[in-house]
């Protein structure tokens, strides 16, 4: 059986700034939070951030090419604040403008259209010490950031996204305290949550006002949850989960309203809203990204955060130790489309696998295969029941720094030799090509040699998306 997409599916591929692009320092750049914590909390060498990776900032042509030829109509990539608005005294910073508006020239030069990540991460350092998204200053910073970044691209990117998986930065930078900026600090959380709530709906209003920028959206990590067993704590643990993971922001924008998870959360710092406020947050958004890897099975746990931990996941495992269950994310998709009603695009979807390139080069990267045809398998299906999913990005374009794994996790549809920056397309990105012109068959042969490696494996799809 071969798969069917509408004539006018965006195939794309994503990245972001800080995990490609190297040269974090060069051109007027300032250091991020996210160089500062690799640096000082994960103890990766500045000499590693700088000069190993992909270092895009250099390879950027090269890598546009290979786009090119992976046959990719759009590329979503992410830019950096530091590089554009480096200093205290909030000047653009032009070499940093230059870099994107040449990598956007070059998109265009090959008919590959770019998708646009405001923000992905990476705060400048300096803000980060004023306080961060803590600040209420924040949002002006990052309103003058999205302005700057508009007024020199909108022109030429039609879409546009204007922060990348709040709940993810929100969760494990302030207050599991292990991504940048490394606190675990509820009431900087509660006052950072209020900010980036803000700063999406005020920044949507600004895009508006640019006439090229025809699609805005936001993209969050979105998981099916499903409890362990059907006790009513186990039931009840999961819906704390799915209400804190899935709806903490996009409830918030899409009601105008607070979810009550949020006060479970934040308990006595939990932030006060006024009726402008609460009006300003359901600024009206163009599309929903989907960001999915994985889904989780939840279990009560009196100790645990909110009372519930996610139990050990089962095999087929990818090297993060995340569950491959493709039927998760139709459920997603559907709760996503149910509850929301907007167009959705799947800003990330991939998996991390250790493949080397043979000594003819070649890497066969047979489970990314499989992941990918799955997922598109569950995305064809999603059209068919009426679920208006615009495009497909693969996680990643590029293998790359992947946050406290550094680059130890390869998700790359392109091996990247960190030492030499050779580029290999691998197996799973010709795959891809060929999907994409019209070779949509399932891979047989890749298909059946996975199921020998997961010999025994049981496929999850009989597990209900229960706690809805
Ligand atoms: O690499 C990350 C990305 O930056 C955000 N979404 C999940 C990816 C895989 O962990």
């Amino acid at each position: 059986m071969s798969l069917s997409f509408p004539d006018n599916f965006i195939y794309g591929a994503a990245t972001s700034s800080f995990q490609i692009e190297g040269s974090y320092l060069i051109d007027g750049a300032a250091p991020s939070n996210w160089y500062n914590f690799s640096v000082n909390n994960l103890g990766i060498p500045s000499e590693v951030l700088n000069h190993k990776g992909c270092k895009h900032y250099i390879n950027w042509k090269n890598d546009v090419q290979l786009i090119h030829e992976l046959s990719l109509n759009s590329y979503r990539f992410s830019v950096s604040w530091p590089r554009i608005i480096p200093d205290k005294d909030q000047l653009p910073n032009s070499k940093g403008l230059d870099f994107y508006d040449h990598l956007v020239d070059e998109l265009h030069r090959f008919n590959i259209s770019p998708m646009l990540t405001l923000f992905h991460w990476d705060l400048p350092q300096h803000l980060e010490d004023q306080g961060g998204w803590a600040n209420p200053e924040s949002i002006e910073w990052y309103l003058h950031f999205v302005e700057t970044v508009a007024d020199r691209l909108a022109d030429r990117v039609p879409a546009w996204i204007t922060i990348n998986e709040p709940w993810v930065f929100l969760h494990l930078g302030m207050i599991k305290g292990i991504h940048a900026p490394g606190y675990k600090d509820l009431k900087h959380a509660a006052s950072s949550y209020k900010n980036i709530l803000m700063a999406h709906s005020e920044a949507v209003r600004i895009l508006r006002s640019y006439n090229n920028c025809s699609e805005i959206g936001i993209s969050c990590n979105i998981s099916p949850f499903t409890p362990e067993t059907d006790s009513r704590e186990d039931v009840e643990a999961c819906q704390r989960i799915h209400d804190y993971h899935n709806k903490l922001f996009l409830d918030a924008w899409h009601k105008g309203d607070i979810p009550e998870i949020a006060s479970q959360v934040f308990g006595k710092h939990t932030p006060k809203w006024n009726s402008e406020e609460l009006r300003i947050l359901q600024e009206p958004i163009d599309f929903i990204g989907v960001n999915y890897y994985t889904f989780f099975r939840v279990r009560y746990d009196p100790h645990a955060f909110l009372q519930a931990r996610s139990a050990p996941p089962r095999p087929p495992l990818t090297d993060m130790k995340w569950e491959v269950y493709p039927r998760g994310l139709f459920k997603a998709l559907e709760w996503i489309y149910n509850r929301y009603h907007t167009e959705i695009y799947i800003t990330e979807n991939g998996c991390a696998y250790t493949y080397e390139p043979s000594n003819s080069g070649e890497v066969t990267d047979n489970r990314r295969i499989d992941y990918m045809y799955r997922h598109l398998e569950q995305c064809s299906m999603a059209i068919s029941n009426g679920i208006p999913l615009k495009g497909y990005y693969a996680w990643s374009l590029l293998d790359n720094f992947e946050w406290t794994f550094a680059l130890n996790k390869r998700f790359g549809l392109i091996h990247v030799d960190f030492d030499t920056q050779k580029r290999t397309i691998k197996n799973s990105g010709y795959f891809y090509r060929d999907f994409i012109n019209g070779k949509t068959e399932k891979p047989d042969h890749v298909r059946s040699d996975v199921i020998n490696q997961y010999e025994g494996v049981v496929w999850h799809d009989d597990i209900n998306f229960r706690a809805i």
